[in-house]
């Protein structure tokens, strides 16, 4: 017995944003785009590293700042990393990852969990060990965030959360 896998949804989804669109050109584009990502999804084989394991006393800190203090803007900000290497981003590797910073983006990313990618949360996928960031003044909260090669967060274990207050 072959195994044939189909997924007329993605198909028909295609179809719905054709009669749908009233207001729209190019939908006939959209569909025959909608049946190629079809084919490829369904010959496509997921091989994905498993998340490595953080080290027994692996830890990453703000190296020269301290939680509470006051700062000025724009801030210079040392990221340390003990137990683990530092490595660029791309291929996972057992004990490494890179630094990842979030500006009020809470206290760490659970295991596992893709780092997002915006404004409040930074990546330093070729293994920066500093950056400058602009703050507003007033108080903020600042968490290295340390996660593998695909961005893959090692959780609470492996990131660092201080609270600074910025002068005017
Ligand atoms: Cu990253």
């Amino acid at each position: 017995m072959k195994k044939f896998r189909f997924f007329p949804v993605v198909l028909m989804i295609g179809l719905a944003a054709c009669s749908g669109g009233s207001g729209t050109s190019n939908t006939d584009t959209a569909a025959t785009a909608s049946a190629d990502t079809t084919h490829k999804a369904a010959d496509t084989v997921q091989m994905v590293a498993p998340l490595p394991e953080v080290p027994a006393n692996a830890k990453v800190f703000f190296k020269g700042l301290k939680n509470g203090e006051t700062v000025k803007s724009p801030l210079k900000v040392e990221f340390g990393v003990e137990g683990m290497s530092l490595d660029t981003a791309g291929t996972v590797k057992a004990g490494s990852g890179h630094h990842h910073l979030l500006i009020d983006a809470g206290d760490s990313i659970p295991a596992g969990e893709v780092v997002a990618k915006d404004s409040t949360h930074l990546h330093f996928g070729k293994a920066e060990k500093e950056t400058k960031i602009t703050l507003t003044p007033g108080a903020h909260t600042l968490t290295l965030q340390f996660a593998d090669g695909l961005h893959r967060s090692y959780g609470a274990k492996m990131a660092a959360t201080v609270k600074v207050n910025v002068k005017k």
